[in-house]
């Protein structure tokens, strides 16, 4: 684990702060630096699963992440693309309030050109299709972080076709937990691993 992981793992916020305002002195790829803070953050939940950490420590390690991405933000947003690309819908499932994930997911969206129609947390299946409806988008992104949620994005696919959209948009699913087993299950088209590779699926599907 890199230095930066620890600090994070340890909730040492200082430290995490100096090494990424370091890290971006240097020249570092915000998506490393991010890559970094990731494996802390993923360390943190661990131990709030083996029950070393509380509640309060997971909501502390959030809010310096929460922190980080303000501080490479800039580095993630594009100045260079105004055009726009198209339109993406994006939400957390209903029952779920994680939303560092998705938004990293919108900025580099964003940052691509694409117009992001922000659902935001503990979003219901029927605003997921009005939004589709209302917006004509042809992409909808759900994020989900818990693993009773993912019969959500299954009711959000299912609400979609009910609604005769199906057709009309390619769904895409991600999450910490969510692999292509979930994707199956779901009924969804893609499942995208993080971030980038979300923004990348987004530009095929608008190509
Ligand atoms: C921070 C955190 C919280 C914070 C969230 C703050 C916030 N505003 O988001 C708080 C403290 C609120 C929280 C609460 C809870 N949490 Co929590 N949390 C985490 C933690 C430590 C980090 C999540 C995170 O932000 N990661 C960093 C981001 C950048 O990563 P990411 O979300 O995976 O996103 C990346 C990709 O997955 C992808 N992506 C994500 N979404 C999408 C969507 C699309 C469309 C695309 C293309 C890509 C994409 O792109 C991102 C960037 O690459 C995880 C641990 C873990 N392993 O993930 C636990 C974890 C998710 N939490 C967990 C639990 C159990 C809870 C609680 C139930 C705890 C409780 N007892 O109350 C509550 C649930 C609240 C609720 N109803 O949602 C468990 C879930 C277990 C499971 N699999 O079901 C985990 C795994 C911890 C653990 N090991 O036990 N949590």
């Amino acid at each position: 684990m890199t230095e930066l992981a620890q600090a994070l793992r340890d909730l040492d916020e200082k430290k995490v702060y100096a090494l990424v305002d370091k890290k971006i002195e240097e020249g570092t790829p915000a998506t490393s630096i991010i890559a970094e803070c990731n494996e802390g953050i993923v360390a943190v939940g661990q131990l709030f699963s083996e029950q070393k950490y509380y509640i309060s420590q997971l909501i502390f390690s959030a809010e310096i992440f929460k922190q980080v991405i303000k501080r490479i933000e800039p580095l993630l947003e594009s100045t260079a693309a105004q055009d726009h690309r198209g339109k993406v819908i994006i939400g957390t499932v209903k029952g779920d309030i994680h939303d560092i994930g998705k938004n990293l997911v919108i900025t580099l969206l964003r940052g691509a050109g694409f117009e992001v129609i922000d659902l935001g947390v503990d979003v219901p299946a029927e605003k997921f299709v009005e939004a589709a409806k209302d917006t004509g988008a042809r992409v909808v992104g759900m994020s989900a972080l818990l693993n009773f949620t993912y019969p959500e994005m299954k009711n959000v696919v299912d609400a979609l076709a009910a609604a005769g959209l199906r057709d009309q948009v390619k769904v895409i699913v991600g999450g910490a937990p969510v692999n292509e087993k979930v994707r199956d299950f779901a009924g969804a088209d893609f499942y995208a691993e993080d971030a980038v590779q979300g923004v990348n699926i987004c530009k095929e599907i608008y190509a």
